[in-house]
Parts: structure tokens; C-alpha cells; sequence
């Protein structure tokens, strides 16, 4: 049974950028598991209307629904143990548990005030008139004003990957001597700044650069090429 990957796509629905779908993505390459992909905008909530709630991503198993990034994640190791693992054992899966919040709270909250604007420009326009009034509404300004300062962003983005740099100090990845579900978390929030348009945001001489450079090259099967050439050259 292929598994079917609803996922948010760019005005050019051959573009996706967002970080909880990329780890799902992800994970399915990982796992090795046949999948198809179904590029949806922000405004096409009926497309995944099964999965009764209104974010990505969500995944279709036959008659199983599945949303948000970590229960997929759970179910898929469950659903198919035979299949390269996720998490290597109960130790692993707790630190990938508390590494998805790290990456998905204290991480990722620098990386809007750095994308913002190039995001809303790979937007189809209705997905752009969405975005706009959704995100101006929780910021409380507008996208420009939002977007002036983007090294401040980039700035504590940088600070905070000191966590990492700690981390791959002594292994090539997260998950030890082969990637796991840890780095597949880093790397998707990655994608989402690299697929908005934004190719330089870690220095050559970083250990976390070493580390991309690794991972696009073990999961290079989906990334984009653009990324791939602007990260490996
Ligand atoms: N906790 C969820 C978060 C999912 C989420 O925030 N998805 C975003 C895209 S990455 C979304 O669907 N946004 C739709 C919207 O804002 O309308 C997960 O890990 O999957």
C-alpha cells in the first residue's frame, strides 16, 4: 500500500518549504518506505479535510490517517519495525522526543524574522493573501516590519546552534555514527530556510555545516537540487 504525503507547496507546486512536512518526508526516506507526495497551499484545507484538523503533515496508510510530524513519526516506527529504524532504542527516541521540541520551540523561533518575506514570495497569491493576514495578526506587524532585521535573527540563530556544535562534537551525527529521527529534525528546519531562498546561514568552518553538508548527501534523493548545488559547492 503507498503511503500518500500531503504536504504545503510553494506557487510552484513542485516547491515545498515546510519544516514538519520535510521531517515526515524524511522519515518516509529513511524508512525506505514507497511513498507519493501531494502538494497542497495553505488555502486547500479540503484536500486533507479526512484528517479533521487543519495543519500539515498529514499521511494516508490505506485507511489510516495520521497527522503532526511526531505521532507520524511514532507510527511509523510501529507500523513498520523491520524498516531502518527512526530512534535505535527507548534512549534514542526520549532524546529525539526532547530534540523535535528544542528544534521545534527554542530553535525555530529565531528562523521567521530571517524568512519571512522570501517566504510569502514563493506563495501562490491567494496562499499569499492567507499568510499575510494569519502571520501580521500574531506578530502584531506587518511582514516588512518584521523582516528588517534579519541578522539579529540570524544572530540568534547562530547562538543557539551552539547545542549542536556541543552534540557533534564527538559524533558525525546526532543519532551517533548514522543519522536518526534528531537529525532529520534539524535538517527539515533547515530545508525550510534553504528552500525559501536563503542558501547562507551557516559558516564553511562549522561543525553543524560539516553536518549539513552529510546529511543533504544521505538524503539527497529528495532535496532539491538547488539546495544540494548551493550547499555542496
Ligand atoms: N506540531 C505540528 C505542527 C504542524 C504545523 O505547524 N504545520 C504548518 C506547516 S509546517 C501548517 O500546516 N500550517 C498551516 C497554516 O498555518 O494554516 C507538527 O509537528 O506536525
Amino acid at each position: 500500500m503507498t503511503i500518500t504525503l500531503y504536504e504545503l507547496a510553494g506557487a510552484d507546486r513542485s516547491l515545498r518549504f515546510a519544516p514538519h512536512c520535510w521531517k515526515t518526508k524524511l522519515a518516509l526516506v529513511h524508512k525506505q518506505l514507497s511513498h507519493k507526495t501531494e502538494p497542497v497551499w495553505f488555502t486547500e484545507k479540503e484536500k486533507f479535510a479526512v484528517s479533521e484538523q487543519p495543519l500539515l503533515p498529514v499521511i494516508t496508510d490505506g485507511d489510516k490517517v495520521v497527522s503532526d510530524s511526531w505521532t507520524i513519526a511514532e507510527y511509523l516506527e510501529a507500523k513498520y519495525p523491520d524498516a531502518p529504524s527512526l530512534f535505535a532504542n527507548d534512549k534514542a527516541k526520549t532524546k529525539a522526543e526532547s530534540f523535535h521540541l528544542w528544534v521545534s520551540t527554542v530553535l525555530s523561533k529565531h528562523i521567521p524574522g530571517i524568512l519571512i518575506l522570501d517566504l510569502y514570495n514563493i506563495l501562490s497569491d491567494q496562499d499569499q493573501q492567507y499568510f499575510r493576514r494569519t502571520r501580521e495578526e500574531k506578530i502584531g506587524k506587518t511582514l516588512e516590519e518584521f523582516a528588517a532585521t534579519p541578522e539579529q535573527h540570524i544572530q540568534g540563530l547562530q547562538a543557539e546552534l551552539d547545542y549542536v556544535r556541543e552534540l557533534l562534537a564527538t559524533n558525525n551525527y546526532l543519532g551517533g555514527d548514522k543519522p536518526d529521527y534528531s537529525d532529520i529534525c534539524l535538517l527539515g528546519t533547515f530545508l525550510w530556510i534553504a528552500t525559501s531562498g536563503i542558501t547562507e546561514f551557516l559558516e564553511n568552518d562549522d561543525v553543524v555545516y560539516a553536518w549539513y553538508q552529510r546529511m543533504l548527501s544521505d538524503y539527497s534523493e529528495v532535496i532539491p537540487k538547488s539546495v544540494v548545488a548551493s550547499a555542496l559547492s
